[in-house]
């Protein structure tokens, strides 16, 4: 626990309780989860009926109602139990819901985030495309407003809960002539609207119950009413809401690490070798201390990150640096974790293979490390030296 940090007692009572629920209920089946690929829809049920589907959301809207700190606890937590029901969670709320309550007009708000915070619908988020990745103002998704309408074409890639979403908010061109960022605009899209097409269901080294897919757009009519924002404003909305999006992905990537560190410390001390629990050989001690003091670092990091973004700083840096530390040094923990478990870390009658599979992602989605060195670097010399 981070306590070094400011951290209120209904933070502490927030993660003990998901903690709880989530050992008893969530982690005993992320295996099979995972086995299976199968979409973690029991388990959104249950979070729904806490009240976990929509911790940030204001409570006028379905949602708790809670700060920026809570909603990482969530995910971190639920994320040590499975990192499929996490990321599927974080993809929901975070990227699906939150640009509707930041962007969004009250009728908005009222459509679409009661409905996803009771779970009865589920929510995404389209910025990729298969030319536009880290490049993402490179949009080539278009909307034309035809009367009452924008007609939009084009594709997403790799979006999380899209092919399962009712509701996705994405990115398209409204102007062509518009410098790069300015011509962009974002839509509230239906799954049921004409022309809506999600993809196959991407076939994925970790993270593999969830439902990772690609759309695609044809002539899909999009009522003018659905433009989310202004248009032009959709690629720095986007960006606003990456900003907390990273650090949220930190704490992700610190509850798999978190899971991987203790399943090692159990493992080294049962485990013998030499006439002695491994535990008692020095190397495997000062492992484990570099593994825990990395994982420490990188906690202090991600929530100094969250509190300052919550007293209303954009602190783009900090989202990054948490994003970058966070996941490498929770990649690196996972790594260790299974070379700490020998051969027996390479099976899956052991979990850390799974947390080395499912924590990988987070040094790729919602910007890549080389992305978030380059924001860093960005916000230290200017935009023109980089
Ligand atoms: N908050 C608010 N506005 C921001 C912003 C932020 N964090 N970051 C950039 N902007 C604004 C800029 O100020 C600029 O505004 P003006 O047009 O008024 O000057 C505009 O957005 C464009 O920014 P910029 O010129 O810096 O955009 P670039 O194309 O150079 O690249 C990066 C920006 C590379 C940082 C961006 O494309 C990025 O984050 N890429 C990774 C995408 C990603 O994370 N994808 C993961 C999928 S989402 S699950």
């Amino acid at each position: 626990m981070a306590d070094a940090l400011p951290f209120t007692d209904e933070h502490h009572l927030l993660r003990e309780m998901i903690h709880g629920y989530a050992s008893e209920h969530i982690a005993p089946k992320a295996a099979e989860l995972d086995a299976t690929k199968e979409f973690p829809r029991e388990h959104l049920a249950g979070l729904a009926e806490l009240g976990l589907l929509g911790v940030p959301i204001p409570e006028e809207y379905g949602g708790m109602g809670a700060d920026l700190v809570s909603y990482c606890i969530t995910i971190e937590e639920l994320s040590r139990a499975c990192a499929s029901t996490g990321i599927t969670v974080l993809a929901h709320c975070g990227l699906g819901m939150i640009p509707i309550v930041n962007f969004g007009t009250h009728e908005q708000k009222m459509k679409y985030l009661p409905k996803c915070c009771n779970g009865e619908w589920i929510a995404a988020f389209g910025l990729s495309e298969p030319t536009a990745g880290s490049d993402a103002a490179a949009t080539k998704t278009r909307a034309v407003r035809d009367g009452d309408y924008y007609i939009v074409n084009g594709s997403k890639m790799w979006t999380t809960n899209g092919g399962v979403a009712d509701v996705i908010v994405i990115t398209a061109r409204t102007d062509p002539d518009s410098k790069r960022s300015r011509g962009i605009s974002s839509f509230i899209v239906e799954k049921g609207f004409e022309g809506f097409e999600p993809g196959k269901k991407e076939d994925k080294l970790g993270l593999r119950a969830s439902m990772t897919s690609q759309l695609f757009f044809e002539d899909m009519k999009v009522p003018a009413e659905n433009l989310l924002g202004a248009e032009g404003e959709g690629f720095k909305n986007f960006m606003r809401t990456l900003d907390p999006g990273r650090v949220v992905i930190a704490a992700m990537a610190l509850g798999i690490a978190k899971a991987a560190l203790a399943a090692t410390v159990e493992y080294v001390r049962q485990r013998e070798q030499f006439g002695k629990p491994i535990s008692k050989q020095q190397t495997v001690q000062f492992r484990l201390a570099d593994m825990a003091t990395r994982l420490r670092a990188a906690e202090l990091l991600t929530y100094a990150a969250a509190f300052r973004y919550q007293m209303g700083d954009r602190a783009s840096d900090d989202c990054a640096m948490s994003k970058l530390i966070a996941t490498e040094a929770s990649t690196w923990v996972c790594e260790e974790a299974i070379q700490l478990h020998g051969g027996y870390g390479y099976t899956r009658d052991f979990p850390v293979e799974r947390y080395w599979r499912d924590v990988k992602l987070c040094e790729i989605g919602e910007g890549t490390s080389e992305i978030q060195r380059l924001v860093i670097a960005r916000e230290l010399i200017g935009k023109e030296w980089v």
